[in-house]
């Protein structure tokens, strides 16, 4: 018996193309592509003119341009019901390729299709998505037990407040914004136009409260354009003015920002150096912004006050200067830690965000490193781990504060900015020993201070005093990494930090919500934990968390923005001014 005749593949012998001639005329091409159509079966036909509809129509609902015309402002769910399914999954794949789009990481994974690069970013990603982990597993803590509070205390979940003004929710907003947390964001922005107010009748700290509010309100203002921010800095900016009417124009430390009073603390009428030297970044830039030079004006002449005073030592300045004489008193004690660390960090920081161009304070941290180098840095036994100790009247002592691990960070940003190299290779040194503080410890934790052993034959490098065993969820090593790590593309610098990371995860993270921080890093059965988690944990750690393991040199360029002390991004100043 013959087959029936298949008319499905009488087309594959045309006419005219078994025989050998080959005919190209327009005519013959017409005729022979409509004797092909001609030979398809009813059902081919109804196939091929079906599917070319369906691409029509699809390529049609699925372009924005056309129908951005047609659907006015009609919601997302009208736009999904509204489209037949195969152009749901063509439009499916569209919105998923537009999200994984620019900044970087997708896209260079595309253009590499290199395996071993390909497997390095996708540890990239798993890094950066445990810190937006950590952070989601910290807001929930504080969200459900702490909302619009200063501070979570997350084992007895519940809340303490400082100021009474929503300290880590607004030292958390820039972050939230960098590791893309948009609904998280948008809740937080919705308490900050609603409820905040600084209209108030509360003490607040003047350092504290510029580093984390006014920073903080600053630099999400940049992120975001939304001038609610810029206008609540401008509100709580001016409500600080008040601490700097003191007989010598060295502010107060405290402020009433609902009475417009000021004081010192009860006890004195000093204040920390660091605290009076480390609010001139955001109030520099809160003129900028508004065109009102009264507020860098007021810390302007604190710094040019500070920069003529007696009393420092090889360009180290004491912890505390007097409010009424403006002269340093404590003298003869220098460190690098608490009450000193970040005056040396605002000079650099300071002159790089006025574009260079204010030599005093370059000259001022050049000096500095130079007393730094002469009285303060020394070498541990029995490993050699470079460490800077502190200067009692004359007498060394190998205290090292975890603050101090801000200072690799600080030197490698120097370099980076055409500081002399050597700057750069002291960070390093430094950069190890801040890591080891935390690697010898049996948490993989840092305690709050070590004492270096610097006698020959000491067991090991590190001492921790009974009293200092504690962590706070600190971000200053962190934070070094971060520069490290941008500036030399070395590896073990992140690594070191996921091993940080990780350890934080271990004894600090608190299963019903937020992390706290812990009162002994050397017993990790019993670490003990502290009920507190400080703002600085999502202001500060968890951003450089972030930033270290990001591989885009763009999110927040060093050649653009400078970092408060309190990790809010900041821009350097266009030359032009
Ligand atoms: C933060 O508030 C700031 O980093 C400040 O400069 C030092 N103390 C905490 C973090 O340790």
């Amino acid at each position: 018996m013959n087959p029936p005749s298949r008319t499905d593949f009488v087309s594959l012998t045309l006419t005219g193309q078994g025989s050998g001639i080959y005919n190209n005329n327009k005519q013959w091409r017409r005729q022979s592509c409509w004797r092909k159509w001609k030979l398809l079966s009813r059902l081919q036909r109804n196939l091929i003119l079906f599917t070319v509809a369906l691409m029509l129509v699809c390529g049609i609902a699925t372009n924005p341009s056309v129908t951005e015309h047609f659907r006015g402002k009609s919601s997302k769910t009208m736009e999904f019901f509204s489209l037949p399914l195969p152009c749901l999954f063509l439009q499916k794949q569209k919105r998923a390729a537009h999200k994984r789009g620019p900044p970087g990481l997708q896209n260079r994974l595309q253009k590499k299709g290199n395996v071993s690069d390909t497997q390095v970013e996708k540890e990239e990603g798993e890094k950066l998505e445990a810190v937006r982990d950590a952070f989601r597993h910290a807001w929930k803590g504080y969200k459900e037990f702490a909302w619009g509070k200063d501070e979570l205390r997350p084992m007895s979940k519940s809340y303490g407040e400082w100021f009474g003004l929503g300290l880590t929710l607004i030292d958390a907003l820039d972050t939230m914004w960098i590791l893309n947390l948009k609904k998280e964001f948008e809740e937080a922005k919705t308490w900050v136009s609603t409820e905040l107010s600084f209209d108030k009748d509360v003490d607040v700290n003047l350092f504290e409260s510029t580093i984390r509010i006014l920073g903080g309100l600053l630099s999400t203002y940049h992120l975001t354009g939304d001038t609610l921010f810029l206008d609540k800095a401008k509100d709580i900016g001016t409500r600080l003015m008040p601490a700097f009417n003191t007989p010598s124009k060295i502010p107060y430390s405290d402020v009433n920002i609902g009475k417009g009073t000021a004081h010192p603390p009860r006890w004195t009428s000093d204040s920390t150096v660091a605290e009076v030297t480390s609010i001139q970044l955001e109030f520099r830039e809160l003129s900028r912004l508004t065109q009102d030079t009264r507020y860098q004006a007021a810390v302007d002449e604190v710094m040019q006050k500070v920069h003529k005073l007696e009393g420092k030592q090889d360009g180290l300045v004491p912890m505390f200067i007097n409010t009424n004489s403006g002269q340093f008193t404590h003298l003869g004690m220098f460190t690098l830690g608490a009450r000193a660390d970040s005056y040396y960090e605002y000079l650099l920081k300071q002159w790089i965000q006025g574009g260079k161009k204010e030599t005093a304070l370059l000259e001022d941290y050049l000096q500095a490193l130079e007393g730094v180098k002469k009285n303060l840095l020394k070498k541990s036994s029995p490993n050699r781990l470079t460490f800077v100790g502190e200067l009692s009247h004359g007498r060394f002592s190998p205290k090292m504060d975890h603050l101090v691990c801000f200072l690799p960070g600080t030197l490698a940003l120097g370099a980076h900015h055409g500081l002399p190299a050597e700057h750069m290779e002291l960070a390093k040194q430094l950069m190890e020993t801040c890591y080891q503080m935390y690697a010898q410890m049996e948490t993989g934790l840092s305690p709050e201070i070590v004492h270096f052993n610097m006698h020959e034959g000491s067991i090991g490098d590190v001492d921790v005093k009974l009293a200092d065993r504690h962590n706070l969820l600190r971000p200053e090593t962190v934070e070094s990494l971060f520069y490290l790590y941008r500036f030399t593309k070395d590896r073990k610098y992140r690594d070191w930090g996921w091993e940080i990371l990780q350890n934080f995860n271990k004894y600090t993270k608190v299963s019903t919500g937020g992390y706290t921080s812990i009162n002994n890093v050397r017993d990790p059965e019993y670490p003990s934990p502290r009920d507190k988690m400080e703002s600085f944990f999502l202001g500060e750690t968890l951003k450089y968390f972030y930033l270290l393991f990001s591989d885009d040199p763009e999110l927040l360029s060093l050649d653009k923005y400078v970092f408060n002390t309190e990790a809010h991004p900041l821009p350097i100043w266009p030359t032009a001014q």
